[in-house]
């Protein structure tokens, strides 16, 4: 399509395959593709091969999405067992480029970790009053509906599927989470936008997923009850989704956002959510779909005056008394930390309490606290600090393992815009997760060059240095101009973009600092606070109880301390947020430096729009840098070391 940027598959990208002899053996639409992607008639001689293995007596060592790959007398041969390892296989020899081609190398093997990678879009039909079409979204509008309708042209889907599956997503949910009344009929009479979409999706192994409303049977079927109990409601369910299959056969399933923000869930019937989410999965199930239902469920009115209530602590408290009552196609959906998407936030000890339960660990590569794509926040190196974590400590499995039966979702930060993500270097999260996706224990930095090689074909080693000095280390700088130690939030309420510290301290969201004159931090240990910390299992019960051995980063997410607490680091807490305060907000000004010194390297089209970006990020981390330190110094009234400029 004209005038769209071609991400990190331009033309160019294809330079080592395209040049070469290439030979596709096999039967099956996604073969098809691989052939259509190689658009070379089929050679006796090849210099590349691709081929279905033969024997299916082999079936099972690499799955449906792994594949083989190996140079010997001048050949370069991928194999798998079935069409969907072909593709990845395919575009892996696009990511080696030359080096595919070089001296012969043995056999390599390639399984994805996780078996589910999948992004969930937050895309509306209709534009929302507050929320715009995507909700969070910072890259324009959906890439499926237009003006209220399916877009007539979906030619961007397929190469947003292309995109996807270049870096082994293979599951797209396609609507907000929070189903509204015209999307809640996706699900019923407008399903033959699903079935279109789906079919744009299909060539390149992507499965497609519809969120749907829990209140279905009352507000599409007029029934009077969608209580899990209720024969009729499960009955409606049953028909409903029979329906689905028989439009579209490869449906992946349903996600579902119940009791959370308002929206409807099986505890208007007195029932618990494995029921809520076993009548879907029970739905599903004849067909081979699986229901993700969300863990996002917490009391959104809540009154500040009540310290006996900690929102962190929601999600365990209501699910890990279900484990076990899952049906086996219900995928417990569970937010990486404890709150929502912050900086920086704890795993979620729900990730290490259900071992009787298939969990999925979603991810949020729309930036919608890191910067809502304005801002170079490069997140694959957060999301690794995930993925490794071990819940049980040392020797335990990684939250990536503990992910493996459900698998890993982001939320999607792709729209109609032009460079797909808003910002140009935005691109790189929605890669970096999906190579994160396939193997968890990748270098994010690896990735990032990876990313680098493909965008920018023909970087120069000045433009790959500049974008690594500035995306590197983008998410801590990110950290180090807002909120503090892991204190969350102090964000403008509504929109979540810019500094205001205290703009959620007395709402009904449960996302409080707590910071007076003496000090700041929210007491969550099992001794003083709202007993948080006791969620985890040992040995991190105890690590975060203790101040002593609470890591820095974390420490206000945990702990109520004085300003002249001090940190591991030596410094005190106060002298810490002033020092990373004016050190961030340097750093987002060398970040622009680094561009203005390569910008005119590439396209004038990417050059304008980081200019604009970046210098939007250097206002606003100013901005942060200033509000932030001068608000802890009204409420401390303890003076910078350094005696640098606050207000
Ligand atoms: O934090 C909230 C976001 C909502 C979002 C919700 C969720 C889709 O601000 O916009 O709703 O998380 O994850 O369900």
């Amino acid at each position: 399509m004209t005038g769209v940027h071609p991400a990190w598959l331009p033309a160019e990208a294809f330079r080592a395959v395209n040049s070469r002899r290439v030979a596709v053996h096999g039967e099956g639409l996604l073969v098809d593709t691989v052939r259509a992607e190689v658009a070379a008639a089929e050679s006796s001689s090849p210099e590349l091969v691709l081929s279905l293995a033969a024997s299916p007596g082999s079936r099972g060592v690499l799955g449906d999405d792994g594949f083989t790959l190996e140079r010997a007398d001048g050949v370069t041969r991928i194999v798998a067992e079935a069409p969907a390892g072909l593709l990845y296989g395919f575009f892996h020899v696009v990511r080696l480029g030359e080096a595919a081609f070089g001296a012969d190398r043995p056999v390599e093997v390639h399984r994805p970790a996780l078996r589910r990678r999948m992004v969930d879009h937050w895309d509306n039909v209709d534009i929302h009053p507050i929320m715009g079409q995507v909700e969070r979204g910072y890259a324009g509008g959906s890439l499926f509906w237009e003006r209220g309708a399916l877009r007539a042209d979906l030619s961007r889907v397929r190469d947003y599927a292309r995109l996807l599956a270049s870096c082994g997503i293979n599951a797209v949910a396609i609507n907000n989470v929070n189903v509204h009344r015209t999307e809640a009929h996706l699900l019923t009479d407008r399903l033959g936008e699903v079935a279109a979409i789906a079919a744009h999706l299909r060539p390149y192994g992507i499965r497609t997923h519809l969120s749907v409303n829990f209140a279905s049977p009352i507000v599409l079927g007029g029934l009077a009850t969608a209580d899990p109990r209720d024969p009729a409601a499960r009955q409606w369910w049953e028909v409903t989704t029979r329906r689905v299959y028989e439009t579209i056969p490869d449906f992946g399933g349903y996600v579902v956002k119940a009791d959370s923000e308002g929206q409807s869930g099986p505890f208007a019937y007195g029932r618990s959510h494995a029921e809520g989410a076993n009548m879907l999965a029970d739905a599903l199930a004849p067909h081979g779909g699986v229901v993700h239902w969300r863990a996002f469920v917490y009391n959104h009115r809540q009154d500040w005056r009540d310290r006996s209530t900690d929102r962190a602590r929601a999600a365990y408290d209501h699910f890990a008394p279900l484990d076990g009552q899952f049906r086996d196609n219900a995928i417990l959906q569970v937010k990486h930390g404890p709150m929502d998407f912050q900086t920086r936030e704890p795993v979620s000890p729900v990730i290490a309490a259900m071992p009787g339960t298939r969990l999925a660990v979603e991810l949020q590569a729309t930036q919608e606290y890191t910067g809502q794509q304005r801002h170079v926040c490069y997140l694959a190196p957060m999301w690794s600090e995930v993925l490794r974590f071990q819940p049980h400590g040392d020797g335990g499995p990684a939250v990536a393992t503990l992910a493996g039966s459900g698998g890993l979702v982001a939320v999607s930060n792709a729209g109609d815009d032009p460079f797909w993500t808003g910002h140009p270097l935005a691109q790189a999260n929605l890669y970096a997760f999906g190579r994160l996706a396939w193997a968890p224990d990748a270098d994010p930095l690896t990735i990032l060059d990876e990313w680098i090689g493909l965008t920018f074909p023909d970087a120069t080693p000045q433009l790959r240095q500049a974008l690594h000095a500035m995306m590197d280390d983008s998410w801590r700088t990110y950290e180090r101009y807002t909120a503090p130690l892991g204190v969350g939030f102090m964000v403008r309420p509504g929109r979540h973009y810019g500094p205001d510290v205290d703009g959620y301290e007395y709402s009904p969201w449960g996302t409080y600092h707590f910071a007076d004159r003496d000090g700041v931090g929210v007491d969550r240990t099992r001794a003083t606070g709202t007993g948080y910390t006791g969620q985890y299992p040992q040995p991190w019960a105890d690590t975060y109880e203790s101040v002593d051995t609470c890591p820095d980063e974390l420490l206000l997410f945990f702990h109520h301390v004085p300003y002249g607490h001090v940190l591991r680091s030596g410094s005190t807490v106060i002298q810490h947020i002033y020092d990373t305060h004016f050190a961030g907000a340097d750093e987002a000004a060398q970040i622009r430096d680094a561009w203005s010194a390569v910008g005119h390297l590439v396209g004038s089209d990417v050059d304008d729009r980081m200019r604009e970006r970046l210098d939007e990020q250097v206002r606003s981390a100013a901005e942060w840098r200033d509000q932030i330190n001068t608000y802890f110094y009204r409420k401390s009234g303890v003076p910078d070391a350094k005696g640098r400029r606050i207000y």
